[in-house]
């Protein structure tokens, strides 16, 4: 089996043919129409931006290069659980390509190897280490990937005037797969710091899987040493890494829209490199309305436990959103941009807890987030405001968590840092085969969209 930078190398030909093609021949084909609502609402829907990684029906949800999330689950090679590997996930973002298992493995060992204590950038080290431990993770995590530009291969090569628009990707390539591997330990440090004082929870094993090692290092395994704060079981330990596998690798890609995507791309386009452009994409996922959703949700669900006399009371709770749509408050986890059908990462994580019955049926904010999933789209259609009153992935994932006791909730987010590294990343390293330009749209003023309205 060859590794994924020769498997790249040998789809970029035909790739770029076909590109350049579409660019030759067919610059003048209409899209889509732009009107004053897509330019005051978001562009919401428009179809304006090229990403090649994953797609969002509004019906079917997401599909990452034409497959969904259960056809991934089958296709890609993963655990004895069903979950696809996220390495497995990277590479069939990278390639549009399904690994072998071989080809797979040897991905683990490439990132454990880029990955390790010896290669993480002292310079970051240095850097996480004199922030203070309250500051918020998410900002954290965004100076630790802006610091890592001091090893970035494409900054420094384009420096020396190194590079030339036909190899910007290979740097572009080999700084992607260094950031991806620097994640684990980068993600330890910012959880030790909010959590231990910076003392580390568990140690980086070359042997292991990327998730696997992300587990280690928050101390979230039976296997990391005696400072494992949660003295998990092997079972588990097991199954919390089954969710990492699960979160990470269905939070990968969701097109290039979304606000983290969008911007990484947008960053990217300056030929700003890797961890500059998705530093960037992070301070965007540290929205409320984005990444930060999870989070709200767990305090939502736990604050209703906390006022109602058990989540199997279907009037209670009805009673308790009335309330919080009247006083002009979303309902967190419900709702999406643009898909209009419940999502199929919420229906995934559902099942993770359908098929490990006992573990949950004790947890009441579990079964809660159950019980609301059929509940809130009654009371949202009623409502008759949201265009999709269905549960999106936020509604599961950060109380799936907080049941393995990581309860740190602005933590949540970081971990979707790590998973959204892939989609954002092999994009802009697709960006740069393609040779794509700076992006740079025409804004309008005020008068403008008048005089325009006025003679139409
Ligand atoms: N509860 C109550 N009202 C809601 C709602 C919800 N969950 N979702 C949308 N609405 C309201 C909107 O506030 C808006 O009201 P307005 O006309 O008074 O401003 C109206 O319904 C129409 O909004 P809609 O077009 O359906 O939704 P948008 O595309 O504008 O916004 C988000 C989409 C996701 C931001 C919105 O549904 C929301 O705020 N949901 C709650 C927060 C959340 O779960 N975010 C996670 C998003 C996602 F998974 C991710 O990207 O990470």
């Amino acid at each position: 089996a060859t590794g994924l930078k020769e498997s790249l190398k040998a789809i970029i030909p035909k790739r770029k043919e076909e590109f350049l093609k579409l660019k030759k021949e067919c610059m003048g084909t209409k899209v889509d129409d732009i009107t004053i609502g897509s330019i005051l609402s978001g562009m919401r829907g428009n179809r304006s931006m090229f990403w090649e990684g994953s797609m969002v029906d509004a019906q079917r949800g997401i599909t990452f290069h034409g497959k969904t999330i259960e056809q991934c689950q089958r296709e890609l090679p993963g655990d004895e659980s069903g979950n696809f590997y996220p390495e497995s996930m990277l590479w069939l973002l990278m390639t549009g390509e399904v690994p072998t298992k071989q080809q797979t493995k040897q991905l683990m060992e490439e990132l454990a190897v880029r990955g390790s204590e010896a290669n993480f950038p002292i310079a970051t080290s240095r850097v996480i280490d004199s922030l203070p431990n309250d500051m918020h993770p998410m900002t954290q995590l965004a100076i630790g990937l802006a610091s890592m530009n001091k090893v970035s291969r494409f900054a420094s090569n384009y420096e020396k005037g190194l590079l030339n628009k036909n190899n910007y990707w290979e740097d572009t390539f080999e700084d992607t797969l260094n950031l991806i591997s620097f994640l684990p330990i980068l993600t330890g440090k910012i959880y030790s710091k909010i959590t231990n004082d910076g003392k580390p929870l568990g140690k980086f094993s070359p042997t292991e899987d990327w998730s696997s090692n992300i587990c280690s290092l928050m101390g979230m395994s039976n296997s990391t040493y005696s400072v494992n704060k949660n003295n998990f079981n092997a079972s588990e330990s097991k199954d919390f890494l089954s969710l990492m596998r699960l979160y990470t690798g269905i939070h990968a890609d969701h097109e290039g829209g979304n606000v983290s995507a969008h911007t990484t791309h947008l960053v990217g386009s300056a030929l700003s490199d890797p961890y500059l452009s998705y530093s960037s994409g992070i301070m965007g996922l540290a929205g409320p309305l984005h990444g930060l959703a999870a989070q709200e949700v767990v305090r939502f669900l736990v604050e209703m436990n906390g006022q109602i006399s058990s989540p199997n009371q279907p009037d209670e709770i009805e009673r308790y959103l009335w309330d919080l749509l009247n006083s002009k408050r979303v309902i967190p986890g419900y709702g999406h941009a643009t898909l209009r059908k419940p999502d199929p990462r919420f229906t995934a994580m559902l099942k993770f807890t359908k098929d490990r019955k006992s573990e949950f049926e004790n947890d009441k904010n579990v079964v809660l987030m159950q019980n609301l999933s059929s509940i809130a789209p009654k009371v949202l259609k009623a409502h008759g405001k949201c265009q999709n009153p269905y549960p999106n992935v936020d509604s599961a994932s950060g109380i799936l968590f907080h049941h393995y006791g990581l309860k740190e909730s602005l933590f949540f987010t970081v971990i979707f840092g790590c998973s959204r590294s892939m989609g954002p990343l092999t994009q802009l390293v697709w960006d740069r085969i393609y040779g794509l330009p700076i992006e740079r749209p025409k804004s309008v003023n005020m008068e403008t969209l008048k005089l325009l309205s006025n003679s139409q």
